[in-house]
């Protein structure tokens, strides 16, 4: 029996460490060759690590948000896999303690093990993300060679793979016309060379956050890939918006705030209840929904580094005040970066609220797999006709961007009339 290390993925030539995220098994724990035991994140996305033996989930060692080098040990997996071992600890002991290391044999290790037989591991050895990429971007990932550690295909390999096809394709037009390709990387015609804009005037490069390069390939992915339609509307929050300000002011003077978006997150979910297919996500087969019977909701919020969405869970069973101070810790541990996996995981729905910035609607993205996300911008005193006269009235916009493959129109137009009503009187709210 050996102690195994699990450790950080190089999963780009570029990559040099990565952060660790999540774990997704416990110290413990039976695994089995490519259970998923941990996510971490790399310069360019999210990545689950596989274990590359069989045995016992042992030992802990990296801790969220912690920063390890490509090799590092993220935990130790005991395991009598000895054939698939044989020999690749002679550089070094493979039980070494955590705090020193032994990157290089830890590298071999798992990397060989990764891509090792065929038999356990598919046809070519590749990152799981890897696979989702080529799928997307309709790349034989078993055509294609791997630039990883023992020949793992990673998704630089296959976005490289279908930016040559692209290419290729286009060059060869007349007599072999390209396949295809759906859900393309970014055309290459919308990339700037770096020293085009040079000519024209004084330039200057600034790095993307770690957060703008991984949110790039999914808003790219969600746009490209999700027939996307915005449904606008107003609600008219005048009294909601008096009651708040009372709960508001009481709130101030323990240091908290209730601000419009708790009851926009009740409302909400009010909402969702009502109109179950909004709270739902194709299913792989795409051929059914997957509806939720839970209301977790992602928010936007606007930080330093970028767009995180961290996630409020159950708000069917929160009150505002709960809500309110939700949402205080979620923004501020979002804005300190604090968040963990768990804190930004499983999300059915999704609001991104403007509304204490300005403008008077968006169009906002979907956050797929789910079906919709809410739009929220800044209310405003407008004239309303009640019949009679004209009379003033704070009005708040609101902008459901939605799948249309999942909701249509009329769907989508009953989700805000519906949410509306409940925002025009705060009474519904507490049925
Ligand atoms: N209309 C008018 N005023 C509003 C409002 C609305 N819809 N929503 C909030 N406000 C007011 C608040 O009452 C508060 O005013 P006072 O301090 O004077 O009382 C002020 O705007 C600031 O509110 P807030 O933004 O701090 O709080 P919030 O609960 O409304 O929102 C959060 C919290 C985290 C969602 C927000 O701070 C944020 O980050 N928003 C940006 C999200 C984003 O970037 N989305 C874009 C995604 S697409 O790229």
């Amino acid at each position: 029996m050996r102690e195994v290390p699990l450790v950080m993925p190089k999963m780009s030539m570029t990559m040099t460490e990565g952060t660790f995220l999540v774990w997704r098994r416990e110290p413990g724990d039976a695994i089995k060759v490519g259970d998923v035991v941990c996510e971490v994140a790399s310069d360019k996305v999210d990545i689950e690590v596989e274990s590359p033996v069989e045995g016992t989930l042992s030992r802990l060692v990296a801790a969220p948000d912690q920063v390890l080098g490509v090799g590092e040990p993220l935990a130790f997996i005991s395991s009598d896999a000895d054939d698939m071992l044989e020999g690749l600890f002679d550089a070094g002991p493979a039980d070494a303690p955590a705090e020193q290391p032994e990157p290089q044999p830890a590298v071999a290790a798992t990397a060989v093990a990764v891509a090792s037989p065929p038999s356990r591991r598919g046809p070519r050895p590749a990152v799981p993300f890897a696979r989702r990429r080529a799928s997307e971007l309709h790349v034989d990932i078993n055509s294609i060679p791997g630039s990883g550690p023992g020949g793992l295909i990673t998704v630089s390999d296959v976005e490289g793979a279908a930016a040559k096809t692209t290419t290729n394709g286009a060059a060869a037009a007349p007599t072999a016309p390209a396949e295809p390709a759906a859900a393309a990387p970014t055309p290459q015609s919308v990339v700037a060379d770096d020293n085009e804009f040079s000519a024209f005037g004084e330039t200057v490069m600034e790095k993307l956050s770690r957060i703008g390069k991984i949110a790039g390939p999914a808003l790219t992915r969600s746009w490209t890939t999700i027939p996307h339609v915005t449904q606008h509307d107003l609600a008219d929050i005048t009294d909601l918006d008096a009651y708040r300000r009372e709960l508001d002011d009481a709130a101030k003077k323990d240091g908290n705030r209730v601000t419009m978006l708790a009851f926009i997150l009740k409302a909400v979910v009010s909402t969702l209840k009502a109109h179950p297919r909004v709270n739902s996500s194709l299913s792989a087969s795409q051929d059914s929904l997957v509806l939720k019977r839970y209301y977790h909701i992602g928010v936007a919020v606007d930080t330093e580094q970028g767009l995180v969405v961290p996630v409020i869970k159950d708000v069917d069973r929160k009150g505002i005040t709960e809500l309110s101070k939700d949402l205080a810790d979620v923004s501020s541990r979002a804005r300190d970066g604090k968040l963990t996996g768990d804190d930004i995981r499983g999300a059915s729905f999704t609001v991104s609220s403007l509304g204490g910035l300005g403008g008077t609607a968006f169009t906002p993205i979907v956050n797929g797999p789910e079906a919709a996300i809410l739009g929220v911008s800044k209310s405003r005193i407008e004239p309303f006709w009640d019949g009679e006269q004209f009379v003033p009235r704070l009005m708040l916009p609101v902008s459901l961007s939605y799948d249309h493959r999942i909701i249509d129109g009329a769907l989508a137009a009953r989700f805000t009339t519906h949410l509306g009503h409940l925002l025009g009187d705060v009474r519904r709210l507490l049925l």
